[in-house]
């Protein structure tokens, strides 16, 4: 009998679980279909920006369907032949979205980031190159670079951006701009030649940079100005920090600190080198950013 009444309550134990299971699993199955984000690939084009085919399957082309370029961006599927494109559509998404480009590819064209909530992540796979080269030259002019910005991100407070394994080069301005209520982290990405400033954070932006290079910025033949230009610049009401990164070959500052506020950026395990001036408004931290000793606190994260 005893045996019984044991055998009855674990099978009564059993259904419960599963009764449970089953209700977290479809409550997680709801949850997800509510809060599923955008999730969109870009291919790669050979380093042509401008080709639109390809024979299926090769020069980038993940989904072998011979398209790649503008074609890619045009044909209804979820792969996209260029990242500028594929931003755009997850900035319509409240969620946020992903863009992963999955081969190596160049890219022009700046990037334009923005809308409310959610996180956007703009990244290459582990091993791809994506390149964002704006060295076009306007129409009629062999000095002037074609777009200003490679990623322009004005996206609210409430939205997080992250920009991860990307390569920006030859922008006419910054490379990578961040500003108004803005947030966003810059992890592994590159930033090379860029004409006044690598990455400019402006505003009440708040940008963490980690693992990032930023190699001669400010430096090329147009629009240099050593007084305003800067490898990583904060501005305004913006504030940040820099973990492990390298600024080298600006002309103007390395890394400027131009709100008037010492606590704004903290800079901590940065390589700093071959910059006309290394620092300006900065001094870098032997504590990690957001550890107060010394009498230093960075009350701003
Ligand atoms: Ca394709
Ligand atoms: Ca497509
Ligand atoms: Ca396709």
């Amino acid at each position: 009998m005893k045996a019984q009444i044991q055998s009855t309550a674990k099978r009564i134990k059993s259904a419960l679980l599963i009764t449970v299971c089953a209700h977290v699993i479809l409550f997680l199955g709801v949850t997800y279909s509510v809060s599923a984000q955008t999730s969109l690939l870009v291919e790669g084009n050979c380093g042509d920006p401008a080709a639109t085919s390809t024979a299926p399957g090769t020069c980038g082309d993940y989904d072998g369907d011979g398209r790649i370029g503008g074609a890619e961006n045009n044909d209804g599927d979820k792969v996209f032949g260029s990242i500028y494109e594929a931003a755009n559509v997850v900035n319509f998404d409240p969620n946020g979205g992903i863009v992963s480009v999955v081969t190596s590819g160049n890219f022009t064209g700046q990037i334009n980031i923005s809308g409310r909530r959610g996180t956007v992540t703009l990244q290459a796979a582990p091993g791809v190159q994506a390149i964002v080269d704006n060295s076009l030259l306007l129409p009629g002019s062999d000095t002037n670079l074609e777009f200003p910005l490679g990623v322009s991100i004005g996206s609210s407070s409430e939205r997080y951006v992250v920009l991860r394994n990307l390569t920006f080069r030859y922008c006419s301005f910054s490379a990578i701009s961040v500003f108004g209520d803005a947030r966003a982290a810059i992890e592994g990405c590159h930033l090379e030649n860029n004409d006044d400033v690598g990455i400019s954070v402006s505003g009440n932006a708040r940008v963490t940079i980690s693992h990032t290079k930023v190699f001669a910025s400010n430096n090329g033949q147009s629009a240099v100005n050593a007084a305003t230009g800067a490898g990583i610049l904060f501005s305004n009401n913006s504030s940040g920090s820099i973990f492990q990164t390298t600024v080298s070959g600006t002309r103007g500052v390395g890394i400027a600190n131009r709100t008037g506020r010492a606590d704004a950026v903290c800079a901590y395990l940065v390589n700093v080198f071959d910059n006309t001036t290394n620092y300006q408004g900065v001094i870098p931290t032997s504590d990690p950013c957001g550890f107060s000793s010394k009498g230093r606190t960075f009350s701003r994260y």
